[in-house]
């Protein structure tokens, strides 16, 4: 297993200020950093690569979905124009050296259209991550899809739901990306989700129940920790939070308040705890 951290707890962006952190996220323990990869403009993809080299990180991506882009939509046209930009992404992803792009990528956090998906937004979403498939093995690129808590997405909530999705699309750099904090809402047992998902788990965000230090809430680590361990998971534990005070990055995961007495606490004692674990 690989410790990450997700510089959502600092900021929105990926430039200067980030790396600047980068020997204090070495020193503490982390393997590697997980980035925003959300947009192509502007991704500075060998900056990023150039100052997690010069750190010894490894370097994994957050994606989601912004600009009205969606693989489920109506309009065929907007499918079409969100694979391209999937596709550019992955590239851009190769050029930062990162291995694993990782987030809700069907569409946007926070788009709820008030019924259940259908069985052709289903099969939009099937057909993207097939068709995305030869862009990943050339780029080396793991594409790890998020379920989301009920009140963030209605498209995949569950780990049943996205080992489904998983199963259909059935390409081996297609998995899933399991998230703790949204687990603890969506699960009976977050740790039978966990050996539900069995061999498509590609990548793990390890958040407390609310989204605070990994071990100070009732997530049950111990169980999480065997279930990875009976799964023989190699992959990423990445702790991921939010600021508390960043505009639209604290409105998307809509924190208000301090949950800790910084965020960063939430990076630094949580993996303390993490490795105990
Ligand atoms: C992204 O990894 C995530 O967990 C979402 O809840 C962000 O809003
Ligand atoms: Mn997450």
């Amino acid at each position: 297993m690989k410790f990450g951290v997700n510089t959502f707890i600092w900021s929105a962006a990926c430039n200067q200020t980030i790396y600047d952190l980068f020997p204090l996220i070495k020193a503490k323990g982390f393997d590697g950093v997980e980035v925003p990869l959300f947009r192509r403009s502007n991704f500075p993809a060998t900056d990023l690569r150039r100052a997690t080299e010069a750190n010894g990180l490894e370097c994994n991506a957050a994606t989601v979905l912004v600009d009205g882009l969606s693989l489920i939509s109506e309009d065929r046209g907007v499918r079409c124009k969100t694979l391209r930009h999937l596709q550019d992404l992955v590239k851009l992803a190769a050029d930062a050296n990162v291995k694993v792009m990782a987030g809700p990528i069907y569409s946007p956090v926070g788009y709820l259209p008030g019924r259940r998906r259908t069985m052709d937004e289903w099969k939009w979403a099937v057909d993207a991550y097939k068709l995305l498939g030869d862009t990943l093995v050339k780029n080396n690129v793991i594409l790890a899809i998020e379920p989301l808590n009920r009140f963030e997405t209605f498209f995949i909530n569950t780990a049943a739901d996205a080992t489904a999705m998983a199963s259909e699309v059935d390409h081996p750099n297609v998995g899933i990306l399991f998230d703790t904090f949204h687990a603890n809402i969506e699960e009976k047992d977050i740790a039978a989700g966990l050996r539900m998902i069995g061999k498509h788990l590609k990548h793990v965000h390890t958040c407390e129940n609310d989204r605070g230090i990994p071990g100070s809430g009732h997530i049950d680590w111990g169980a999480v920790f065997a279930a990875l361990r009976d799964l023989k998971y190699g992959g990423w534990i990445t702790i991921e939070s939010f600021g508390f005070a960043l505009g639209d990055l604290s409105a998307a995961a809509a924190i208000w308040r301090d949950i800790e007495k910084t965020p960063e606490a939430i990076a630094f004692e949580g993996i303390q705890f993490l490795k105990k674990c």
